[in-house]
């Protein structure tokens, strides 16, 4: 069980890459710092009171030349094949439009239902269409390890396929004005027959996870709080 939620596809190879990098960066914190506190005391002045020139070594600086460069390739590339991942959106993904304005998300599914919340299925794909409607956003799904900008003008998508069942908090990463840090919302992950059954059924059919009839599209835009568009879409 990782010490952090890892609730999609990606997260697992996202904490992977970051720990792998930070292990690195412990081995040579505390390597380094031994080297120094031995040098230090074995090379102090009261048994060394005069320096030696050393005119310089050729392998020593071959060696700590071409490692750190090997490493920092060897990092480049475990980043970018997960850059990578993140950037290929399967070919079955569902396509939601993902709006940011301040201060809110509405999400947009390609038959036409519209959410304050984002639903999804356990297991499968998903792209986010991201498109701000006023100033730049960042879309962030920290369970889902997924970061993007939502930039106004700009065409910007990020996608994922939820791991596991459960509800997972929908952040801003960017200070986007006065209410940005209630420019909050959540991912809920529900079992793909409740999904399907949600999604296909007609304009009352309940939420996912909801027994109850969904409330009314306009209910749901005013509920979030921040709509400066009025009734314009
Ligand atoms: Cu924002």
């Amino acid at each position: 069980m990782p010490f952090f939620t890892q609730a999609s596809s990606a997260a697992g190879q996202v904490d992977s890459v970051f720990l792998a990098i930070v292990a690195l960066c412990v081995l040579f914190l505390v390597s380094i710092t031994t080297l120094i506190v031995y040098f230090a005391v074995k090379y102090r002045r009261s048994r060394h009171p005069k320096g030696v020139d050393i005119e310089g070594n050729k392998w020593l600086e071959v060696a700590w030349t071409v490692t750190p460069t090997v490493l920092f390739l060897l990092m480049f590339y475990y980043g970018w094949t997960n850059f990578e991942y993140q950037r290929n959106v399967p070919r079955d993904a569902m396509v939601v439009h993902v709006t940011a304005r301040q201060w809110a998300y509405s999400f947009r599914y390609p038959n036409g239902k519209t959410t304050t919340e984002l639903y999804l299925a356990l297991g499968k794909p998903f792209k986010m269409e991201l498109r701000s409607l006023d100033v730049i956003h960042g879309f962030y799904v920290p369970a889902f390890r997924i970061k993007q900008d939502v930039v106004p003008g700009k065409n910007n998508y990020t996608w994922f396929t939820p791991t596991m069942l459960g509800t997972f908090d929908i952040e801003c990463t960017v200070i986007c004005g006065a209410g940005h840090a209630k420019m909050l919302s959540k991912v809920r992950v529900v079992p793909v027959p409740d999904f399907e059954a949600w999604y296909f059924g007609d304009e009352n059919a309940p939420l996912p996870g909801q027994t109850t009839a969904a409330p009314a599209k306009a209910a749901d835009l005013s509920t979030a709080g921040a709509c400066r568009h009025g009734d314009g879409h």
